[in-house]
């Protein structure tokens, strides 16, 4: 008696997770503080030519997130390009491999590729899904992103996070941390939103960074992240199997 009203339930909530995350839709962020601008440049690594930085601004309204991207050196094969927030910071040795999953504070997985026409839901780190890939050796594009937070303690924060360029068949091929250029102010009455995305995420970038200590081998890779608070309070119910997952994907992409 009872499964049988629980089971259309959780296939109910199976069907809709292939296109929106466990945790709904990612919410518009309405209160980004003005001015509090980040920036994540890529390293001058030997083993690609790709170079250039990714510059993230509150707009100035608070709501999403001006982007600004310049890269050059990008590969005449292997593309189109496809860039990400990734959960963790990037470690002092400078793998990309070590940045885990797609930031997806609503845990909505990677199976179905982002929808652009429906950014709320696509994964908040999905980037190149949500504004397009890169698609020629040098690379210019602004673009507000709605999704992304400034705002430290909500899941869709990435000021502690890396953002990671790809190969078409996903392989990384570089990386880097963002970091603080500018503070900013939370705009005065905009208490709106993004409760959902306090809770989650931590679990997993907890686990890669939790016991590292790095053995520093050089690359010129920036040191991890401000604001990086262990806030391991903010992780509840939901975010375990999410950091399972997470630590799955983070074998894929
Ligand atoms: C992915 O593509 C790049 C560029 O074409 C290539 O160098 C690399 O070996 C490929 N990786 C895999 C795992 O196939
Ligand atoms: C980044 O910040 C968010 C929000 O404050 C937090 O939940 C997450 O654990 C932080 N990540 C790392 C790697 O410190
Ligand atoms: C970006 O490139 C990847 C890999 O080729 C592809 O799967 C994806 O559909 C492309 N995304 C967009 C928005 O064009
Ligand atoms: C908060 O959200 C509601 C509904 O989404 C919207 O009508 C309202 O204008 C928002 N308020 C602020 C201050 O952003
Ligand atoms: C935030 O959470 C509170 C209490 O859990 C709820 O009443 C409110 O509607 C939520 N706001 C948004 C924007 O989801
Ligand atoms: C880089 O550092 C991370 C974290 O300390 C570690 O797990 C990983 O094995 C290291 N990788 C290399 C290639 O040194
Ligand atoms: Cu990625």
């Amino acid at each position: 008696m009872r499964t049988s009203i629980i089971l259309p339930t959780l296939s109910l909530l199976a069907l809709a997770a292939a296109d929106t995350g466990r945790l709904g839709d990612a919410e518009v962020v309405t209160n980004n503080p003005i001015g509090a601008s980040y920036e994540a440049r890529l390293p001058n690594i030997a083993t690609t030519d790709v170079r250039g930085v990714f510059i993230a601004t509150s707009n100035p309204s608070g709501r999403g997130v001006d982007f600004q991207i310049t890269l050059d050196g990008l590969p005449s094969t292997g593309g189109p390009f496809m860039y990400h927030i990734h959960d963790a910071p990037i470690p002092p040795n400078g793998t990309c491999a070590q940045t885990l999953a797609h930031q997806d504070p609503y845990i909505r997985g990677e199976e179905t590729p982002c929808d652009a026409t429906a950014p709320q839901t696509c994964q908040v780190g999905d980037l190149s899904g949500k504004h397009g890939n890169i698609t020629s050796g040098s690379f210019h594009d602004t673009y507000t992103d709605l999704y992304a937070s400034l705002v430290p303690g909500l899941g869709s924060f990435f000021g502690n996070r890396s953002v990671v360029v790809h190969f078409s068949n996903k392989t990384r091929i570089t990386c880097a941390n963002f970091q603080i250029i500018g503070h900013g102010a939370v705009p005065s009455g905009s208490p709106n939103g993004t409760n959902a995305t306090t809770m989650v995420t931590a679990t997993a970038t907890a686990s890669a960074t939790g016991g590292a200590s790095g053995s520093a081998t050089a690359t010129p890779v920036s040191p991890s992240a401000p604001a990086q608070q262990t806030t391991n309070a903010a992780v509840r119910t939901l975010a375990g199997s999410g950091a399972v997952l997470a630590a799955l994907a983070a074998f894929v992409l």
